[in-house]
């Protein structure tokens, strides 16, 4: 959607760079890298094995260098980031995932639910006219009906109607479908009606029955999840989609998890960007997993970029990342940063060191020490067009 002229939006698609025309320079040490940079430089799609291939590969600088030409061709320079706020309505969950260090069970005296006057209230703190998103993702808290989340959207959206909200995983509306005896259908009306806009990329982690057995037992299986999606993109919903690497999957896993995220894109074209998440364990019951080092996670950008082929944005996520490993990024595929956050729980509770939030400043500052050109966005990539009295705070 960048590079749509008219309503305010900014001409930016005349800053990328033109493809090239002709297959660049390439060397490898790695010979099974050769074919599949052919198949790059032809666009043909990648196999499950030439994702084998670029997970094992010994030359992760090569893997590198093809995500990033796959990057600069679908975007140039540019590299996006927004201006958003976090809000996780409640920690009270009943799904005790393995891999989760936020839910809390009920009756816990860690857990927490906001009062909806509450969720508004922190919704504007931090709060300027530079907000463009909020991202709301919560526990599945057993007591909590239907009601109170759909109250909470149009709470805020009378109150912030400009504000897109970005609201509830595949696994919540999956999870308030049940909870209300109503079909997954019916629940997205509802949520559409209450005004949540899209939906966030959370509770995919790994697709793998196997793995997801261990990690998120409770949770909707694979198949579900991937059946969520597909029927909120019929129903003209964008969303994201995330895969948690860095515990007990396996290199089949992590390829299996993208080709089948591929092959809904391929049906809905629904899915807006990719989020590779790296596994935090600590206050986890999987805290004696080692923390992912600095290049498998740029290698797994690098492989997303490659394999998903149909999907517009890799992101890589600054808060679980860190900014200096989402920095170097920018140069292996992504070409999203994620945001301003403001305040985050769900990986601070599982260990996170990041800052809480960043600035606008800040964000802009990373992408173009990579040599980028930074373009603020909102949700559905859209330009945003700023004039120094847009900012209230500093953000
Ligand atoms: O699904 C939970 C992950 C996800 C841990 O759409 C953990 O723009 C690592 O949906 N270590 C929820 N990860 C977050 C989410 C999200 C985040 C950022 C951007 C977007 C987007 C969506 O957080 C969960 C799970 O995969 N998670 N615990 C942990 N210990």
């Amino acid at each position: 959607m960048i590079g749509k002229s008219g309503n305010g939006y900014h001409k930016v698609m005349q800053a990328k760079r033109s493809a090239p025309t002709a297959s660049p320079a390439f060397r490898t040490h790695d010979s099974r890298l050769e074919p599949i940079a052919a198949k790059v430089f032809a666009q043909d799609r990648l196999s499950f094995d030439d994702g084998m291939a670029l997970y094992q590969s010994s030359d992760v600088l090569a893997v590198g260098w093809l995500a990033n030409h796959v990057r600069e061709r679908m975007h140039g320079d540019l590299t996006y980031f927004n201006v958003n706020r976090h809000i996780n309505p409640t920690n009270v969950c009943v799904a005790a995932c393995k891999l989760c260090a936020f839910g809390r069970k009920k009756g816990d005296p860690n857990g927490y639910t906001m009062a909806l006057e509450e969720a508004w209230t922190s919704a504007a703190s931090g709060y300027s006219e530079a907000v463009t998103e909020f991202h709301i993702v919560g526990g599945l808290h057993p007591d909590l009906p239907l009601e109170y989340f759909l109250d909470l959207v149009k709470g805020l959206k009378e109150r912030f109607p400009k504000v897109h909200v970005k609201a509830f995983t595949m696994v919540e509306v999956a999870f308030l479908a049940r909870r209300a005896k109503l079909t997954i259908n019916e629940t997205l009306d509802k949520l559409r009606e209450a005004g949540v806009d899209s939906m966030p990329g959370g509770g995919a982690e790994i697709f793998s029955s196997r793995v997801r057995s261990i990690i998120c037992d409770h949770k909707i299986d694979g198949n579900e999840w991937l059946e969520t999606a597909r029927l909120a993109h019929k129903k003209g919903f964008k969303s994201n989609a995330t895969m948690l690497y860095g515990h007990i999957e396996n290199d089949e896993d992590r390829v299996d998890h993208l080709l089948k995220l591929r092959a809904v894109q391929d049906e809905t074209g629904g899915f807006q960007t990719f989020i590779p998440l790296a596994f935090h364990p600590e206050n986890t019951p999987l805290d004696h997993l080692p923390v992912t080092t600095g290049l498998t996670d740029i290698r797994q950008i690098a492989v997303s970029r490659l394999l998903l082929d149909n999907f517009a944005h890799v992101k890589a996520y600054w808060q679980m990342l860190t900014p200096k490993i989402a920095q170097i990024a920018l140069r292996f595929g992504a070409d999203d940063l994620d945001g301003t956050v403001i305040e985050e729980k769900i990986y601070h509770d599982a260990g996170a060191t990041t800052p809480q939030g960043m600035t606008r400043k800040e964000l802009c500052r990373l992408i173009t020490e990579a040599g980028r050109i930074p373009v603020e966005r909102d949700t559905l990539y859209h330009a945003v067009t700023r004039t120094e009295t847009s900012f209230s705070v500093a953000v």
